[in-house]
């Protein structure tokens, strides 16, 4: 029989090895102004891993960060965050979520999260969405950082 002390240690390398890595928090400002221009998500675009957790700040007043319906990973839970109110998105699925504020849609505030490593028909799927025109232009570039 082997020692118990062995056991031990062995079933709690196993136990360890199983748990995922240390979930990541990851904060994206909501603004007026920013690099990239007016009504802006920063950064726009995140590389996320299973797990990790975004938080939109409401840096400038008047914006909100939510999922965009068509634009989720399947079985994602959608999320709506509250205007002038930080917005938490926990990224369990892997995939590529869109995130829109509400008010400034139309002016082309939006975000692309990607977490993990999105498959082609993904991308495909996401770049078929139909998006507002100015939402849909810097949709664009950011889909083409996905991969
Ligand atoms: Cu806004």
């Amino acid at each position: 029989m082997r020692h118990p002390i062995v056991m031990a240690a062995a079933a709690l390398m196993a136990a360890a090895s199983a748990m995922p890595a240390q979930a990541r928090e990851i904060v994206v400002h909501m603004k007026k102004q920013g690099a990239e221009g007016a009504m802006v998500f920063e950064p726009s675009f995140v590389k996320a891993a299973p797990g990790d957790v975004i938080r939109f700040k409401p840096t400038d007043p008047s914006h909100n960060a939510e999922t965009i319906s068509t634009m989720l990973p399947a079985g994602a839970s959608p999320m709506k965050g509250m205007m002038n109110k930080e917005a938490v998105l926990t990224v369990a699925k892997p995939g590529l979520y869109g995130i829109k504020c509400m008010p400034h849609y139309s002016m082309g505030m939006v975000a692309l999260i990607q977490v993990g490593k999105p498959a082609a028909p993904d991308i495909a799927a996401a770049r078929a969405v139909k998006l507002p025109p100015f939402a849909a232009k810097r949709m664009i570039v950011l889909l083409n950082k996905a991969r």
